[in-house]
């Protein structure tokens, strides 16, 4: 099974970034577009796993705490690619972001996972092999509360990728 770690957002969040998607599909002259229920920030990626490899996984998020944080998403972008560019809304500089990647990271790698060394650039991706003439810039800033991390499970179905989620760790709140 294929996994991956993310954060999911609450509904009224996923209908500005889909906003922006949609904003971006009207100006592309072609690209592959994430479906609503897709749009996500990947906090790692696991690859191909077994089932034992998914208890480690678990392992690690139970042994993850976390206090509850606000993100803001404040630029669309690209990463460029020679068949077209994957375009993206970016999140602001954010240390606690940066900091519960790095901890999940740092425990997986511990568990033996061997992960991309990429750095990480946190972004939720709007769609693929896009071809356009959109500028990449500001947008207007886009504010959520992290309270939650999940384990993603990613397959194939149907001509799509289906995102399921399979294991969630909340946030530890602190009075
Ligand atoms: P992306 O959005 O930038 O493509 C599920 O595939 C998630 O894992 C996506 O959010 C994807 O990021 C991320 N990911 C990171 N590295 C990946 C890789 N090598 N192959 C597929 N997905 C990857």
């Amino acid at each position: 099974m294929r996994l991956f770690i993310a954060v999911l957002f609450p509904d009224p969040i996923v209908d500005s970034l889909a906003s922006l998607r949609d904003k971006l599909h009207n100006e592309a002259v072609s690209g592959s577009f994430v479906p609503r229920e897709n749009l996500h920030l990947t906090l790692s990626f696991l690859g191909e796993c077994s089932s034992s490899e998914e208890r480690l996984v678990e392992e690690v998020l139970d042994s993850t705490s976390f206090k509850p944080f606000s993100l803001r998403m404040d630029r669309i972008g690209f990463f460029q690619r020679p068949d077209g560019d994957i375009w993206w809304v970016g999140a602001e500089e954010n240390k606690e972001l940066s900091d519960l990647q790095r901890s999940i990271s740092s425990s997986l790698s511990k568990k033996g996972f061997k992960l991309e060394k990429k750095r990480f650039s946190p972004h939720i991706t709007l769609a693929r092999r896009v071809i356009t003439t959109t500028r990449a810039g500001r947008i207007e800033p886009i504010e959520t509360e992290v309270n939650e991390v999940s384990l993603m499970l990613s397959e194939r179905g149907d001509g799509r990728m289906i995102y399921t989620p399979l294991y969630s760790i909340q946030a530890v709140c602190m009075k």
